[in-house]
């Protein structure tokens, strides 16, 4: 059997352990600093497992050794956003958090395959990656599933289309400034503009920009979960079945698109050993210049980080 470990075992941490359960795929492990509550959340979905038809194991635990010999470890411990508070502003805490979680999985786990998503998680999956030395296909980012699942929703409420029909794509950086791809993204193979009016398109090209903020301000404690979860449990099986799925993703850039040194948002191939390829979209004049102003974004957030953390 294989075995995921989440570290962080709050709302999107156990969320990703339920969607994962029901897609009977490994053996599951949640760590979280809060004494019984990993147990506690654990124990109560391994009793949902008679219901589902699935012998998997679910464990939780306050040590990391209960981490041991897994396949793929997720991070997701660290503050979530508040209303008014942007991604970045996160950045002083949970590069803490993540740079530990980060180490000390690597002690049971030096083949693992990483998913971060950790806000900043552009710049959480850069310090996962350097903290580690690991070579760039261990390390992945989730972001550009969600983010593209937002505009597929709304798509499909705007055009009552089925969800299934709508293929959407979005580039960047994991913030308000992301790349929707609209001239890349199709209804049934047929370009979005033929659909609906460019009014409604941009306006929900803006909406999928701001899908995080609009979830917290409506949460007002927390931020989204079901959605980021679904996409980690949709990224891990692409792994473990090693699928060569091309799904949106933070990955760590060697000249792609003419980046390099900083993970960002690309599709990507997903199979057994990780990030297999990059994918590179041709970008068009007013894509670059929304593409550069995310890369910028990013970049900021990654040089903080340098100047917190040796790496
Ligand atoms: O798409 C995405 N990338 C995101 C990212 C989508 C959803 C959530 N996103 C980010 O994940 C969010 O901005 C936060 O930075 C994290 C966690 O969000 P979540 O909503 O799950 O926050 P919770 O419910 O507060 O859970 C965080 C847990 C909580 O139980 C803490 O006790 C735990 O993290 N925590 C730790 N666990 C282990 N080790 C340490 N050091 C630790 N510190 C806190």
């Amino acid at each position: 059997m294989n075995k995921i470990s989440i570290i962080g075992a709050g709302m999107t941490g156990s969320t990703s352990a339920h969607w994962l359960a029901e897609r009977d795929l490994a053996d599951l492990v949640l760590v979280d600093v809060v004494e019984g509550m990993p147990q506690g959340k654990a124990l109560d979905m391994l009793e949902a497992m008679p219901i589902i038809g699935s012998d998997i194991e679910i464990v939780g635990s306050n040590d990391y050794s209960a981490t041991k010999g897994s396949d793929i470890i997720i991070i997701t411990a660290g503050l979530a956003r508040k209303p008014g508070m942007s991604r970045d502003d996160l950045l002083t805490a949970n590069a803490e958090i993540v740079g530990k979680a980060a180490t000390e999985t690597f002690k049971y786990s030096p083949d693992a395959i990483y998913i971060v998503l950790t806000n900043p998680l552009d710049t959480m999956a850069y310090l996962t990656m350097k903290v580690n030395k690991l070579p760039r296909e261990r390390v992945i980012g989730q972001a550009g599933v969600l983010d593209s699942a937002r505009m597929c929703a709304f798509l499909a409420m705007e055009t009552g289309i089925s969800v299934e029909n709508i293929h959407c794509y979005v580039l960047g950086g994991h913030g308000d400034e992301m790349v929707p791809l609209t001239r890349h993204s199709n209804i049934a193979g047929i370009p979005l503009c033929d659909y609906i009016s460019a009014d409604k398109l941009e306006a929900i090209v803006n909406r999928t920009r701001k899908g995080g903020g609009e979830i917290v301000d409506l949460l007002k404690t927390g931020s989204a979960f079901y959605a980021p979860a679904a996409a980690v449990a949709q990224m891990a099986e692409a792994i473990l079945k090693d699928r060569h799925l091309i799904l949106p993703c933070s990955a760590y850039m060697q000249g792609e698109y003419g980046l390099r040194d900083i993970f960002f948002g690309t599709p990507v191939k997903l199979g057994r050993k990780g990030m297999e390829q990059i994918i590179e979209y041709p970008l068009d004049a007013d894509e670059k210049v929304l593409f550069d102003k995310s890369v910028a974004a990013v970049q900021e957030t990654h040089e903080a980080l340098k100047k917190l953390v040796k790496i």
